[in-house]
């Protein structure tokens, strides 16, 4: 009955050059002290936190194409988060990155991708960061990562400073959006034209979540099982539940809705890492609106790792009895 417990990797990336807001540098300290490791300590997990990366600046990161914003550091922070979630994974850890913005994502994914080639994504975010360089109004490359991993998008990405080490190393058929609400016309067209599977909040308004994850699942696992890279933006959530976040938008989802893609992607047995991003603790109205969104944000990997609402996963072997 007892399931062997995960060992799990602890990764802080505190990065924040992807986008333009203070303070989302902050958020794994924000998310550790809402009790992570003990968190999944009591689910019977080993956990090994590794700390927080350090990134050096970048000096003279001037923008690319007089828009996009540090290209220089973004690519090297990622990098450098490549390689630790790499050797995490190597290591035989289920590895959980925390952010820091989600430009980071294309370094967790490559590095995760070195050692599991036929990974899938399962990318949870009100938005698509599926812009490219050249599509992107903002500059901001947390709006872009996953154009970056993208084979079939190559020819249309141009080469960025600091970005020469990164390889393309999914296929459009390997991730799947949930949660998407606030969707650029580019990445629209990206998303339609080379034909990504996505749920947005309409799409969960009409199929409802237990649909929504068995056709993920489909979609991702019809021809073979293969390890899961869960790609979750705090932001997916309705803001009235993650206010401390810096592009939030109306519509989220639910608590429920939330943890049940999280069970289920438990259920699996084949989750292998997950990132946890953009938590701003320095965005919120008040301190309760930050421990909200960071204890929020506890939920989501305490459930990654086996947490149930019904209360199932402690090792409980026998009950007293009177003598
Ligand atoms: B996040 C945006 F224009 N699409 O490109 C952009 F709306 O990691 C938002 O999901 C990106 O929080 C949001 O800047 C990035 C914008
Ligand atoms: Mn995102
Ligand atoms: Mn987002
Ligand atoms: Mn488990």
């Amino acid at each position: 009955l007892q399931k062997p417990a995960h060992s799990v990797a602890l990764i802080g990336a505190p990065f924040s050059r992807g986008q333009k807001r203070r303070g989302v540098d902050h958020g794994p300290a924000a998310i550790r002290n809402a009790g992570l490791t003990e968190r999944l300590s009591g689910l019977g997990c080993r956990v090994y936190d590794f700390g927080d990366l350090s990134f050096t600046q970048v000096p003279n990161d001037e923008l690319y194409n007089n828009l996009v914003k540090y290209p220089r550091s973004v690519g090297l922070a990622s990098q450098v988060l490549a390689d630790s979630v790499s050797g995490a994974v190597a290591a035989g850890h289920s590895c959980v990155t925390m952010g820091g913005d989600h430009s980071l994502a294309l370094g967790s994914i490559s590095g995760h991708t070195r050692q599991c080639p036929h990974l899938c994504v399962i990318w949870v975010d009100a938005h698509a960061d599926i812009n490219t360089p050249l599509t992107t109004q903002s500059g901001n490359l947390h709006g872009q990562p996953v154009s970056f991993l993208l084979r079939e998008l190559q020819n249309k990405m141009p080469l960025l400073p600091g970005f020469s080490w990164l390889k393309p190393c999914l296929s459009t058929s390997d991730i799947v959006y949930i949660g998407l609400r606030d969707v650029d016309p580019a990445e629209h067209y990206i998303l339609k034209n080379y034909d990504i599977q996505y749920f947005s909040m309409r799409d969960i308004d009409r199929l409802g979540i237990q649909k929504v994850m068995e056709r993920t699942f489909e979609q991702l696992m019809s021809r073979r099982q293969r390890p899961i890279h869960l790609s979750f933006d705090i932001d997916a959530f309705d803001p009235s539940l993650a206010p401390a976040t810096g592009t939030p938008v109306l519509g989220g989802l639910t608590y429920r809705e939330g943890m049940y893609i999280t069970e289920e992607i438990h259920n699996t047995g084949l989750l292998s890492a997950v990132d946890l991003v953009e938590v701003n603790p320095l965005l919120g109205a008040s301190q309760e609106e930050v421990n909200a969104t960071a204890s929020l944000a506890v939920d989501v990997l305490a459930t990654c790792f086996g947490h149930t609402r019904e209360g199932a996963h402690a090792v409980f072997d026998e009950l007293p009895t009177p003598n």
